[in-house]
Order: structure tokens, then sequence, then C-alpha cells
């Protein structure tokens, strides 16, 4: 089926029509379901029970039989899609990084490593933006979720997030239905998210019911109170910076912490990940004074990439740190920073 066809989509909807089709939250609070250790995240897709989850007023529970997603804003067709319309649409499957940008309440110093890599399922959103017919005057496109409630003691009436046109347009963004071949859950999303393959996952709005073409960036807490970044922080020359791409990133999944190598070679792997792909990866024994080249496989859609170095080693206790380039020069910081270098402490016997 194609959008141009009879029966392919629905009137536009009246104001906040959409949100006839949430129930309620549950839970109904935040709620916050950590990652695995690194050393438990070596297959190349995440299964959903290792994938961490962030929710930050609650999960929307949505009756399906009352979804809509509404496309509106500055478009000359502004249209709606039931649940059943936007399945009938051809899709697309992506393999992605995922990962959570961290609590917006606290400077950005700390890598939290909250981070899996999946498939996502469903339809291009360029596809249902073209069809709507953008006017010149669009430069964002807001995307709202069901859900609404209290976050950090701030309320907000949706969740509500932004992204630019062009990366709005870009083949890789999908409001999506599946995750790993399956039907996305409630606490996922489900049933239709937004997911923007490259950006931290804040960007990736679930419980998706709107998508508005807009002028300017979206006014509400979780794009101007929150993840709205400016660091370091209390510097007035220092502007307020949206939380879009992900920065390059790595970590190790082996030797776990704390490991017994037996033998001089030490095998060191683990997964790199930045928006635009990770070039370099290299591993230190010494904190950075000496650097062995690892091999990183090619980047294939937005995956997380696998490196691996082989090391000679004495016997003896060792800390190896690991640190990617992207494809844009920028590396990992030693120090402080969301995506600090990870540090694994092993032994050689
Ligand atoms: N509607 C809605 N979408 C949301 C959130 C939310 O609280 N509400 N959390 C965001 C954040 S911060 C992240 S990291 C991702 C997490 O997606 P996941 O729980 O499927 O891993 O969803 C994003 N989308
Ligand atoms: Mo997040």
């Amino acid at each position: 089926m194609r959008l141009e066809d009879e029966g392919a989509t629905s009137p536009p909807l009246q104001e906040d029509e959409e949100r006839s089709a949430f129930v309620k939250l549950d839970p109904s609070t935040f709620f916050i379901r950590h990652p695995p250790p690194p050393h438990e995240l070596g297959p190349s897709i995440t299964d959903d029970e290792f994938l961490f989850q962030t929710i930050h007023m609650g999960a929307a529970i949505v009756d399906e039989s009352r979804y809509r997603i509404s496309i509106t804003g500055l478009v000359d067709n502004p249209y709606s899609l039931t649940l059943t319309q936007l399945h009938a649409l051809p899709s697309t499957t992506i393999t992605a990084f995922h990962e959570c940008y961290g609590s917006p309440l606290v400077p950005p110093t700390k890598a939290l490593r909250r981070i899996g890599n999946v498939t996502w399922t469903g339809v291009p959103l360029h596809v249902l933006l073209v069809y709507a017919r953008p006017k010149v005057s669009g430069t964002y496109v807001w995307s709202s979720g069901l859900d609404h409630g209290t976050f950090a003691g701030v309320e907000a009436d949706r969740y509500q997030k932004d992204l630019t046109l062009a990366k709005a347009l870009g083949p890789e963004v999908l409001v999506a239905y599946a995750m790993n071949g399956q039907p996305l859950s409630k606490n996922r999303g489900g049933p239709v998210r937004l997911v923007v393959p490259g950006w931290f996952g804040t960007n990736s709005t679930k419980w998706l019911c709107k998508l508005e073409v807009q002028d300017r960036r979206a006014e509400g807490p979780f794009t101007t109170t929150f993840y709205n970044e400016q660091y370091p922080p209390d510097d007035p020359t220092n502007p307020y910076k949206p939380v879009y791409g992900v920065q390059p990133n790595s970590m190790i999944s082996s030797p776990e912490p704390e490991a017994e190598v037996v033998g001089a070679e030490v095998v060191v792997e683990g997964w790199a990940w930045s928006e635009d792909g990770v070039t370099t990866v290299d591993v230190s024994v010494d904190e950075g004074e000496s650097w062995v080249d690892a091999k990183v496989e090619d980047r294939s859609e937005l995956s997380w990439q696998r490196f691996r170095a082989k090391l000679e080693l004495a016997k003896g206790r060792f800390v190896v740190l690991a640190r990617a380039e992207g494809a844009d020069g920028r590396v990992q910081p030693l120090g402080e920073g969301r995506n600090h270098v990870h540090r694994v402490a092993f032994e050689v016997v």
C-alpha cells in the first residue's frame, strides 16, 4: 500500500484528538532499568531483556483501537493514520546503537554506558513527512508522546521532542512498531515510537501520537529545561546546545573486570559507536602513554562497531583502556566527560 492509495490515510485530527487513545500510566512515575555491565553486552544484537529502559513520567497504556498518529503543523496536507494503516505501508528495518544520554539533572561528567544495539522496523519518517508536503518555512519536526506528568518537580502535559527537518528527512529515522523483530512492548514505547538512530535516545519519542512540522524548536520542558546542555555550566559565553548527536564512545566487553587471563597474549574486545561512525580505536595499558591500534570493523547501517586488539603482556596486574575516534575527528576524553574512556582492571597469570 502507498500513502496515495485510497484508504491508506485518515482525515486530519482536531486539536488533541489523538490523545483519546491514552488509557493510563503504568508505571505512573519515573522508571529506569539499568543495563547489565559491559562484559555482558558481548553479542552484536542486544536482547530486549538486556536493553536499558528510561521512562520519565510513566509508561502510557494505549488503546490501539483508538490509536491515531497525527501528521500536521506547517504542512499543506495534514492527515492521520490508524495503526492498521501504518502497518499497511512499506516498512524498513535498520540496525542501530541505542544510547541514553543519562540524567539531564546532573552535569555530563560521568560515563554511564546505558547502551545497546538493536534492529528497529517501521515506516521511514521522511515518507510520512513528504506526503504531508511541508511548507518552505518548516525547519523542525516536533514529536509528542501520549505520556504526561511530572519529572524532577516539573510538570509536562506531554513528552515532546524536536529534530531538525534535515535529520527528520534522513533515511534512518523511523516511525517504528517493532524491535528485534517483535512488536514494541509498552515500556519500549508500543504500539508506536519514533526512532532517531545516531542521536541520543531522548529524541526517540515513545507512545508517539503526533508529528508536527514547525519553524522553531519545541518549547516544552524536555527540549528547554532538560536535554539542553550548557557545558561547562554557568559560563554565559557558552551557548545551550540541544542533546542531539551521539559523541564517539566505546566500552570493553572482554576481558571482564578482575579477570585472570592465562598466557602472554591478551585479546581486548569491545564496542565503539558515534553518530557518524568510528574510524579508529586505540588501546592502552599505561594510561595513554603508549597506544596499540585495534582492528575496528566497518560500520553497518548505524550499528555499533566491534574492535579487537591483541596485546603481549608480562605477568601482573593491568588496567586497560580503549579510546575511540569518530569520523568527525573527535576522540573520547581520558578524564571527565559523559563519554570518557572505559577502564578495566585484570591480571595476567
Ligand atoms: N514519550 C517518551 N519517550 C521517551 C522517553 C519518555 O520518558 N517518554 N524517554 C526517552 C529517553 S531519555 C530514552 S534514553 C529513550 C529510552 O528508550 P528505551 O526505554 O526503549 O530504551 O526513550 C526516550 N523516549
Ligand atoms: Mo535517556
